[in-house]
């Protein structure tokens, strides 16, 4: 072991901040590889993700967190309480903000719930890749008048550019100890879990206003053949008008979404992959307690 001569880090941040602002982005930047979906459209990410990142002395354990929001139903109430206890239960906060919008009302909304946690903060001014330097330099003089933080990192997760510091700096916050993961793991998150995402995102890129929030995954079998993986998964909605928009004229929409979530699950499972995809009716499913309990949404 490598650790032995020297001290090592380890602990949980959690990644606080509006939906969209590119949180998912980001963990995957730190971890190195693709452990969370992303997308466009706000309220990708629905459950808290770890995801792992481990260094010459210390191990970074990112928990992708749901953007924070007013909530309207049940799933929306849940991914809320889940952001203030992991804030609470965590070794530091990342609080990302979006550069190219500035900071508004939902940012200090957050900023007031992140001052009570009393756990340390860091400021993510995310996205810099958009806007020019001195937009950035604005940007980070309103994100210091927070008064949240001194500590205030311009990084673009799309490119890496200042994700290296970051990392750096969080990685002095976190306590002394071994580490609470393998160092080869990357994420928490089950198989099944992980591959239904993959074919959520696909969903998320083809679709708009409601649809993209009223679309759940779930994948019912995954059967290994040696020379190409069965995968067989449920796409849910809540209307049969929204089953029509999934499935589009002439099945088009399924099988542009098959065809790309396919390669991603290829990608993942490195192998050759069958998915076979059926898009159900499960009306009022993001308010039914005790199916989001079976969705491991809580
Ligand atoms: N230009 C640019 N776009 C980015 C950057 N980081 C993220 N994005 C984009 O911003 C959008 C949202 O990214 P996500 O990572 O899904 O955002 P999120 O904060 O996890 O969103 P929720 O899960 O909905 O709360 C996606 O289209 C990303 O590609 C960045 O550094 N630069
Ligand atoms: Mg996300």
């Amino acid at each position: 072991m490598s650790e032995v001569s020297g001290v090592t880090r380890a602990g949980f941040v959690a990644l606080a901040g509006r939906p969209n602002v590119g949180k998912s982005t980001l963990v995957n930047g730190l971890v190195g590889r693709k452990v969370a979906i992303v997308s466009d459209k706000p309220q990708t990410t629905r459950r808290a993700i770890r995801g792992v990142a481990t260094g010459a002395d210390h191990q970074l354990v990112l928990v992708d967190l749901p953007g924070v929001q007013r909530p309207r139903d049940a799933l929306t109430e849940r991914m809320q309480r889940r952001v203030e206890s992991e804030v609470a239960d965590s070794d530091a906060v990342l609080f990302v903000v979006n550069g190219v919008q500035g900071i508004g009302p939902g940012d200090r909304f957050i900023a007031t719930v992140l001052r009570r946690a009393a756990v340390p903060v860091v400021v993510a001014v995310n996205k810099v890749d958009r806007i020019d330097r001195g937009r950035t330099l604005a940007m980070l003089a309103e994100a210091a008048a927070l008064e949240l933080s001194d500590d205030v990192f311009p990084v673009s997760a799309r490119t890496g550019e200042g994700m290296g510091p970051l990392r750096e700096h969080l990685a002095t916050l976190m306590p002394e100890g071994p580490y609470l993961f393998p160092a080869e793991d990357r994420s928490d998150q089950s198989e099944d879990v992980m591959l239904a995402e993959l074919v959520r995102e696909q969903v998320l890129r083809r679709t708009f206003q409601e649809v993209p929030h009223s679309v759940e995954v779930k994948v019912d079998e995954i059967d290994d053949r040696g020379e190409v993986t069965i995968v067989r998964a449920l796409v849910w909605v809540e209307a049969e008008s929204q089953k029509g928009i999934l499935i589009g004229s002439g099945g088009r929409m399924i099988k542009a979404v098959g065809t790309a979530a396919r390669k991603e699950l290829e990608r993942e499972l490195g192998g050759r992959v069958h998915l076979d995809l059926s898009v159900r009716v499960r009306r009022g499913w993001r308010g039914d307690e005790s199916l989001l309990d079976r969705l491991g949404i809580e």
